[in-house]
Parts: C-alpha cells; sequence; structure tokens
C-alpha cells in the first residue's frame, strides 16, 4: 500500500472522575491521533501516550516529534507491503514504540479494509467474546474506593484492580479484602517499589491476590525475579515488557508468571503478537493492559484481545463510560449484560466506525504530512 498522507491529531477530552496512579493523576485523556491515507482509503490508529513521560519514556510531544520527523519522512511516497515491512522501514529509531505503535495500528486498519477482513480474522483471532476486569485509581478515602469497587461489580466486572502507591498499600488493600473476601483482586504498583519493600509483598501472599502487576522498576527484570522466588503470589509485567524478546529474558530468568501485553508499548500488534505466540508456548497466560484509551484504541484491544492465550484472565478493557462522557467511535464500546465485549468480525455485525464529528470536537491541533 502507498502511503500518500498522515495527519497527527491532538486531540484532548476530560475523564468522569480523576484517575490517580503512583505515577500521577490523570484529570483529562490527551491522545495524539493519526490518520494514514492510502489509495483512497484511511486507516486510523491511537497513539497511546500520555501528557508527560511518567509511565513509560515516551509522551504526545515526543511522538509528534518521532512521527512527523522520523517516521512520516521514512515511508511517505512509499509501497509499504504492511505491518512487517513497517517495522522493518523504522527499525532504525530506537525505542520510541508508542509513536511506532500508533502508525503501525492505522496499517493494520487499512490492511483490513483493503483485504475486506477483520482485524481478528487478520491477528488469527479465535474468541468471540472477551472478559473485562476494571481498574481503580488511588482514592483519597478508604471508603471513596469501597464505593467504586461496589459500583465496578454491581456492573459485573470480572476482576477489580486497585492502584496501590508506597503509603497507600497493604492497608487499603486489607479493608478491601475485609469487605470482599471473595473477589478476583489484584493490585498494580507501576514500578513504585524497590527490594527493599520485599516484607510489604511477603505480606500480600495473605491476601489471595491473583497477581501483583509491575511491583519493581523497568527495567528491574533482575530484581523481579528475585522478589518473585520470595512469594508465592504471580508477578505480573507490565513496563518490564516492551519486545519479544524482553519477555524471553524475563521468562528465562523466572521474574514473572504473567504478562500484560500492550500492544503500544511494544512497537505495535505485530512485535505483541509474537509475545502473545512466546508466552503460549511458555504456559505463561497473558491479558491486554489498557492506557485509557479512546475508542479507536480500545476497539483495537477488543480484537487483540481474541487470540488464544487470552482466554483465562479479564482485560482491561473497560466499557468506555467508565472513563469519558464522550468517545470517538459510533457506537461507544460498551459492555454485555455478562461484561464481556464482542470482537468485531465478518459474520457477526459488529462494527465500529470513527466518530470524525468527535474527532473535530475533541481537537486541539493537526499537523498534516505529505
Ligand atoms: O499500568 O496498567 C497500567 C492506565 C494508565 C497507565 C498505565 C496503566 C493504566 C491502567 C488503566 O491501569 C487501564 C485501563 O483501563 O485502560
Ligand atoms: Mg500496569
Amino acid at each position: 500500500m502507498r502511503i500518500d498522507r498522515i495527519d497527527i491529531i491532538r486531540v484532548k477530552t476530560p475523564f468522569v472522575h480523576p484517575f490517580e496512579t503512583s505515577f500521577t493523576r490523570f484529570v483529562e485523556r490527551d491522545a495524539l491521533i493519526v490518520k494514514v491515507y492510502s489509495e483512497g482509503l484511511v486507516g486510523y490508529g491511537e497513539c497511546k501516550a500520555f501528557y508527560a513521560p511518567l509511565y513509560n519514556p515516551e509522551d504526545n510531544g515526543t511522538c509528534l516529534h518521532i512521527i512527523k520527523n522520523m517516521i512520516a519522512p521514512a515511508i511517505l511516497h512509499q509501497d509499504i507491503v504492511g505491518p512487517a515491512e513497517f517495522m522493518a522501514k523504522v527499525a532504525f529509531i530506537v525505542g520510541n514504540r508508542l509513536a511506532k505503535a500508533s502508525i503501525e495500528n492505522a496499517l493494520w486498519e487499512l490492511q483490513a479494509q483493503r483485504e475486506g477482513k477483520s482485524l481478528k480474522t487478520l491477528l488469527g483471532g479465535t474468541q468471540d467474546e472477551v472478559k473485562v476486569g476494571v481498574s481503580l485509581g488511588i482514592e483519597p478515602t478508604i471508603p471513596a474506593l469501597l464505593e467504586k469497587i461496589e459500583k465496578y461489580l454491581a456492573e459485573g466486572y470480572h476482576r477489580t484492580k486497585i492502584k496501590i502507591k508506597p503509603g497507600k498499600d497493604i492497608e487499603v488493600l486489607r479493608e478491601v479484602r475485609r469487605h470482599y473476601p471473595d473477589i478476583v483482586l489484584t493490585v498494580d504498583a507501576n514500578s513504585d517499589y524497590t527490594l527493599a519493600d520485599i516484607e510489604l509483598f511477603k505480606a500480600m501472599d495473605d491476601l489471595n491476590l491473583q497477581y501483583i502487576e509491575q511491583p519493581l522498576a523497568e527495567d528491574d527484570i533482575v530484581d523481579h525475579a528475585v522478589l518473585q522466588k520470595a512469594i508465592k503470589t504471580p508477578i505480573c509485567l507490565d513496563e518490564s515488557i516492551v519486545s519479544v524478546d524482553t519477555a524471553r529474558k524475563a521468562i528465562e530468568l523466572g521474574s514473572c508468571k504473567i504478562i500484560n501485553i500492550k500492544s503500544s508499548r511494544c512497537g505495535g500488534l505485530y512485535e505483541s503478537k509474537k509475545i502473545h505466540d512466546l508466552c503460549q508456548k511458555n504456559n505463561i497466560p497473558v491479558w491486554v493492559g489498557g492506557m485509557t484509551e479512546l475508542g479507536i484504541g480500545r476497539v483495537q484491544n477488543i480484537s487483540f484481545a481474541s487470540l488464544p492465550n487470552f482466554a483465562s484472565l479479564a482485560h482491561d478493557i473497560a466499557a468506555s463510560k467508565r472513563y469519558f462522557a464522550e468517545d470517538i467511535t459510533l457506537p461507544v464500546v460498551d459492555i454485555t449484560p455478562r461484561c464481556t465485549l464482542i470482537v468485531p468480525d465478518e459474520t457477526n455485525g459488529v462494527r465500529y466506525e470513527v466518530d470524525t464529528k468527535a474527532i473535530d470536537r475533541m481537537m486541539v491541533s493537526c499537523d498534516v504530512i505529505k
């Protein structure tokens, strides 16, 4: 497919409720939407970066720069067979995976349109429907958190994940367990601890957590291996896994028993499918992580989650309304009464269109590269 033009649209839209993690308190989603034009077709991609480099080294400013000044010149007016060739063309750019993934995702969309197939079919998805969990931010008080837990349990979410940070961890969790002895419960530390906190994680073994997500630093797979050996609760890596190679090393070292795959964090769906396959061979269950994405990214995550090794665990692909009053797909993503998401494919009639009017309402800038 010949790449004719790329638009990079910056959008902002408020969260319905602030979302606090160990690294920041989000009040709005500041995101980039890319629009790749090819031979009369348009493919959309959502860049999952945030307003600042707090979760990983990229942010919307760096992604805008890399897409505009590095990726676009490497592919414009050229014939790119598909995502694999795209990844080879931009391999000279070190890292910057969120930026690469946004364009890569748009190329998958273009390929799906050209071949008249769903993304699920292109990826080799096998599930018609996927299970959903909720990720809850740090709340100012325990009663406020319990209220949130109650709300999403009532909506049927299959797993409750709670963000923790030093000082807001074990006591909060004990209180949650006291109120909800039987729910599927997980925690996400977003890298905010070190091995000096090992006793804290040993204490968490009493709480029957399904997993502890990313307790230590992004580049700390050696320390994660030490921690995993010291505790019974499975560690699930998020930030540390950025490629099939980092996944292989983490598995070989015993740094985790579960992996959260965010295709954006790993440079796109092509690399992420390889991680999925590697984990399947090694009996490491995987689930699809979220970046509080808008609809375009959310819908792609549903398709990705249809791969077979995603079947056992719930995904961070909540209903759009969990984060936003307004979104950029028609219809907006919503859960079924079973708290699942139906995977769009050619046969079931489930289709999402991009709501270009909603994008226009949220737009703060647009760069056109041709
Ligand atoms: O670590 O999984 C994470 C949100 C922003 C940045 C990092 C993470 C998260 C979430 C939210 O946990 C998941 C979602 O519902 O999109
Ligand atoms: Mg995480």
